[in-house]
């Protein structure tokens, strides 16, 4: 088709903001949005708390919501902590890694920090780039003298290649971590994610599906090691007096573990708004030629809480980042998680070797907004924004060049 022809035929659908008309939306549309439905059922909880004056310390509420986890999870213990962060962090310590642990570069900068904090040295490994999780093969070739864990990640929801990934650390003897952090209600082959490997986290920050504010669980069918994360969270007590081990305070408190045991009952509402999202993405983006809504692995069943697409410069016409300057001029506040890879990253770069899959997926990628915040009407908009930009290529770029639009 020719220019003039696409112009014509865009001409007709929408204008966009370098046109001069407004921003699509007046006010952001946010990629996510914390779920606030549960108030008046954790407003009824906490209210409790201040009778009892109950607030921390392995309270009634921490141990109901470890307890609902870990059946939802289909894993023994779940420990409940204060974030994703620490929840890595203390499994890690409960494990006794020390030295070397391979992960994938292409995860939030958390996972590889967490390692860091404790003394230990990521060795960062490339993914598959149809799953956007460590790749098993790059995984074995970058393993080294040292590596005393793997500690993959189910990076939005998308399962692990778990029996390579077990094959691997069964037959170097190696522990293996999964960082689930997106995983509350994902699936892979008909088994919750959850009790694949020594020890897995997931988290419950604001910005994840199920919320406890700030809030993250390590999950383990481990004993020993389950009793160790719980010494480990609270100071290595065991008793009044008594002291067993170095330990933190990693602590939930009764007020976030009430927002996540009265956020849980909505659980399917979660899932069902984000399916109806992505079915419509689905709908929507098909055909835009260069760009692809990324799928979770066969046999994978996510959450939904992250709608990932890619975005092919080369066929699109139009950069990752120029999008993703005209979604923001638009008021649309997609993200690109996660953009630069970890190894690419200031207090990791400087040993940084060539990771070609997650260089490249991370100038591609981009996180359009979803969630049951995201009105449909809306996507209909994103969607023809991204069909609009796609077909007059040539005057998005020029406007991207000439526009001093910021975005953080
Ligand atoms: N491993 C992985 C793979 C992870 O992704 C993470 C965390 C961790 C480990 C560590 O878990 P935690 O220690 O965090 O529990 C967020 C989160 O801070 C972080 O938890 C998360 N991953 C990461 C992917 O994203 P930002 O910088 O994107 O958040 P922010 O403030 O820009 O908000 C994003 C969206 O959420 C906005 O659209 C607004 C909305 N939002 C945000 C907040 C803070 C709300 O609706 N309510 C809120 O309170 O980092």
């Amino acid at each position: 088709m020719h220019g003039a022809d696409k112009k014509r035929m865009y001409d007709a659908r929408m204008s966009l903001v370098l046109d001069g008309r407004p921003p699509a939306f007046s006010k952001p549309v946010q990629v996510s949005r914390s779920w606030n439905k549960a108030r008046e059922r954790f407003l009824e909880l906490v209210n409790g708390s201040f009778d009892t004056s109950l607030f921390t310390n392995d309270g009634p509420f921490v141990r109901q919501f470890e307890e609902r986890i870990a059946a939802l999870h289909d894993v023994q213990h779940c420990i409940a902590v204060h974030s994703g962060t620490t929840a890595l962090q203390i499994a890690l310590k409960a494990m006794r890694i020390e030295g070397k642990i391979l992960m994938p570069s292409f995860t939030f900068i958390g996972t590889a920090h967490a390692a860091t904090w404790i003394g230990c040295t990521p060795i960062f490994c490339d993914i598959d780039p149809r799953t956007l999780t460590m790749d098993p093969q790059d995984a074995l070739r970058r393993m080294e003298q040292g590596v005393t864990c793997i500690l993959p990640v189910n990076l939005f929801g998308h399962s692990c290649d778990f029996a390579r990934i077990e094959q691997i650390s069964q037959t170097l003897h190696i522990r293996t971590l999964y960082d689930s952090a997106h995983c509350i209600g994902c699936s892979s082959n008909g088994h919750m994610i959850g009790a694949q490997g020594d020890m897995q986290i997931l988290s419950f920050h604001a910005t994840k599906m199920l919320h406890t504010f700030e809030g993250g669980a390590i999950l383990t069918n481990d004993d020993a090691l389950a009793h160790e994360a719980r010494l480990i969270r609270n100071y290595g007590f065991t008793g009044y007096e008594q002291v067993e081990r170095l330990g933190t305070n990693g602590k939930m408190t009764e007020l976030s573990a009430a927002h996540g045991l009265a956020s849980l009952p909505d659980l399917p509402d979660m899932l069902e708004a984000n399916h109806v999202r992505r079915t419509l993405y689905e709908k929507l983006l098909k055909n835009i030629p260069g760009i692809t809504l990324v799928e979770p692995p066969t046999g994978s069943r996510t959450n939904g809480h992250y709608l990932v697409v890619c975005v092919d410069e080369d066929v699109y016409g139009i950069s990752r980042d120029t999008l993703y300057r005209l979604l923001w001029a638009e008021n649309i506040h997609a993200r690109r998680y996660f953009a630069p890879g970890c190894h690419a990253l200031a207090p990791y770069s400087r040993d940084a070797h060539a990771l070609p899959v997650t260089e490249r997926i991370s100038r591609q990628i981009l996180c359009l907004p979803t969630g049951i915040h995201t009105d449909i009407s809306s996507i209909a908009t994103i969607c023809g924004i991204i069909r609009e930009a796609g077909c007059r290529a040539e005057n998005v770029n020029a406007w991207a060049m000439a526009s001093q639009a910021v975005v953080v």
